[in-house]
């Protein structure tokens, strides 16, 4: 239906628009918005969904080599996982109008974004436990204020991912604390994890706020809760008690109680790798979407063979 059709000018939509932000309520698919919010949305969509799918190689590069049978079915269910978050984070975009054939085309033609998280190797089985502490840990902290998010769809996606996301935190811990309690060489090997992964998963929050171009907006309209910097806070005070009780260290001298903040503070991590990791130059960018590339086009009949499979049951019933 057109604007004309409901008697409403664009201004009236707007108002509308607006009124359901201001009043916390969620804008929904079939409502009227504004192309900025739209585009937005598909942007940090589709850059979550990629996220979730590259997220799967640098765990999955362990499947084939766990060390037993019980962590190989842990892991596998995990990887299992991350494909089923960004089977929801792909519909969700959808809704907003775009095809999710066109995204993984953006994907691999390194035209959109994924996290830099999954640009960094995965090394020994500890980063498999670090994996599910540091980086399940931050991208829950980042996520749970989505379920809250004003648009529907991926609001209500986040509910179930960030349930599922908690089950990997855990599971990556104790898989952690397992090895802190088995043998010198298995302590070394999860502070050596440690002291690789914990500066990557600080950036994974995204640049300081002083460098976000989109936080100011994109909190305007309840699209995020909380700036990077609050949220990159809350996950080093949450962080630090655990990484006690595993008796590893975490590699920043910085990294102090204050007493007067209420908080801990820490340095800066090093925004030029940031920076570099983002624009294609991190260690694995290249092995990563080459690998994605490759999984695409080996998957075309499969594709081929669904579409036609669908095609003939509608014919079917038709
Ligand atoms: N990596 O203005 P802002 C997971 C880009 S968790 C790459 O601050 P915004 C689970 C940003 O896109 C990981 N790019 O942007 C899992 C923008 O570029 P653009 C995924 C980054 O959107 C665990 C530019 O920098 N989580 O997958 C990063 O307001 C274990 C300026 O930045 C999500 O996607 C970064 N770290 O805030 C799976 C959560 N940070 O588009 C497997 C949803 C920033 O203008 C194993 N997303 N950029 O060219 C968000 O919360 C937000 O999009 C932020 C960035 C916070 C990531």
């Amino acid at each position: 239906m057109t604007t004309a059709e409901h008697g409403l000018t664009e201004e009236d939509l707007h108002g509308v628009f607006d009124e359901t932000i201001a009043t916390d309520q969620r804008i929904e698919p079939r409502d009227w918005m504004p192309e900025a919010y739209r585009k937005t949305l598909i942007r940090q969509i589709a850059q979550h969904a990629h996220s979730e799918i590259i997220g799967m190689q640098p765990e999955g590069n362990w499947i084939l080599r766990a060390p037993s049978l019980r962590r190989k079915s842990i892991l596998l269910a995990k990887v299992q996982d991350e494909a089923g978050h960004g089977m929801y984070l792909y519909a969700a975009a959808e809704t907003l109008g775009v095809d999710r054939e066109e995204l993984t085309e953006k994907l691999i033609d390194n035209k959109q974004k994924y996290s830099s998280i999954f640009n960094y190797p995965t090394l020994s089985y500890a980063d498999v436990g670090v994996i599910g502490w540091l980086v399940d840990g931050a991208a829950i902290c980042n996520q749970v204020p989505l379920c809250r998010c004003s648009y529907g769809p991926y609001a209500r996606a986040m509910i179930r991912i960030c349930k599922e996301e908690s089950f990997h935190q855990r599971q990556g811990y104790e898989l952690l604390l397992a090895m802190v309690n088995g043998t010198d060489e298995q302590r070394a090997m999860v502070q050596e994890s440690t002291n690789r992964f914990w500066w990557p998963s600080l950036m994974m929050f995204g640049p300081p706020d002083g460098d976000s171009p989109n936080t100011q907006q994109s909190m305007d309209w309840g699209i995020k809760r909380h700036t990077n910097d609050e949220l990159r806070q809350r996950f080093v005070d949450m962080t630090v008690p655990q990484a006690e009780a595993l008796g590893v260290t975490l590699p920043d001298e910085g990294l102090v109680w204050n007493e007067t903040r209420g908080h801990y503070d820490f340095s800066e991590p090093d925004w030029t790798e940031f920076k570099a990791v983002i624009s294609g130059s991190g260690p694995c960018n290249a092995q990563r979407l080459a690998h994605r590339r490759r999984a695409h086009e080996e998957g075309a009949w499969v594709r081929e063979a669904a579409q036609a499979y669908a095609t003939k049951q509608r014919e079917g019933s038709a």
